[in-house]
């Protein structure tokens, strides 16, 4: 008997995840040294009063209750002066713009208080069970639009098998601004069991043909309000259908011998090493954090 198309999509989707699981384990082998100082490195960092748990992918939070609502305050305004700024504009895909520059992490203490918050750095340090890699950093202007391409449709990051993202709003998202869509882990893997593992893309079809709308968390709130995900396992989307702009600062974190290294990041490759310098020679963390291994 030949075996239909869908049995054949799951198998190849479950070779691909394992396949992925191997090459994590076979670099962190082989660089064996950075794996063992980000561990080592990771037991120094205290404990954060948020837990992403291990089996949701995702924790919600309020950056008022984490006193940070004066800093806050002031990237929001100034992201919003930004989106008039042409030159801020910049990025491949027309519905998510980057305002961000390595200049700006410099000269604007605020995004690295809020990027390396005690909070967050110990809810993520725990959860990937080491001192994390600072992989990129954005701010994300999403303009009103109407495409339904890219990262506008369900899909998993391919970073590493497990990352942690720091969204936060810098305006008020309410669901006519696109906001970024997740599934918690727990129902990601019931789309997975029922259309297999892909790094591509997954139709609402096969999503919803597998788990129920209501299972959906939409990042709508206010200022300040955010969400830490694990994009490498909850089946997420963003910056669809928007009438109104978006404003959100994502911070992303994997693994220091993580899956996939990609090609950099603009905005915090060029300015790591003066980063390190100039805030965290003190903090051998969080130095590892920025650094560019
Ligand atoms: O919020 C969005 O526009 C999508 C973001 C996204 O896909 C991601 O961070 O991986």
């Amino acid at each position: 008997m030949i075996p239909n198309s869908s049995i054949l999509r799951k198998g190849a989707g479950s070779i691909h995840k394992a396949a992925r699981v191997i090459l994590r384990s076979a670099r962190a082998l082989g660089n064996m040294a950075s794996e063992r100082r980000a561990v080592q490195l990771g037991r120094l960092v205290g404990a954060s009063g948020l837990t992403i748990g291990d089996e949701q992918g995702y924790v919600a939070f309020s950056t008022r209750e984490l006193g940070l609502t004066e800093k806050i305050a002031r990237l929001a305004s100034l992201a919003g002066q930004w989106t008039k700024d042409p030159i801020r504009n910049k990025g491949d895909k027309p519905f998510l713009r980057n305002l961000l520059n390595g200049q700006d992490l410099l000269d604007i203490p605020e995004f690295m208080d809020v990027a390396t918050h005690p909070v967050f750095y110990g809810a993520v340090t725990k959860y990937l069970g080491q001192a994390p890699w600072l992989v990129s950093m954005n701010l994300w202007l999403t303009p009103p639009n109407q495409t339904a391409v890219r990262s506008q449709l369900y899909h998993y990051d391919h970073k590493d098998t497990r990352q942690a993202k720091i969204f936060i709003n810098l305006n008020d998202v309410t669901p006519d601004c696109g906001p970024l869509h997740f599934l918690p882990a727990t129902e990601s893997i019931k789309v997975e069991k029922a259309a297999g593992y892909s790094q591509g893309r997954y139709t609402d079809e096969e999503v919803y043909g597998a788990v129920a709308k209501s299972e959906v968390v939409a990042t709508v709130g206010n200022t300040g309000n955010g969400f830490i995900v694990d994009t490498a396992r909850c089946l997420h989307y963003g910056s669809r259908g928007n009438v109104k702009e978006r404003l959100m600062l994502m911070v992303n974190f994997a693994r220091v011998n993580c899956v996939d290294r990609g090609s950099g990041c603009e905005v915090l490759d060029q300015v790591r090493d003066q980063l390190i310098r100039q805030r965290y020679s003190m903090d051998p963390a969080r130095a590892f954090t920025i650094g560019s291994h």
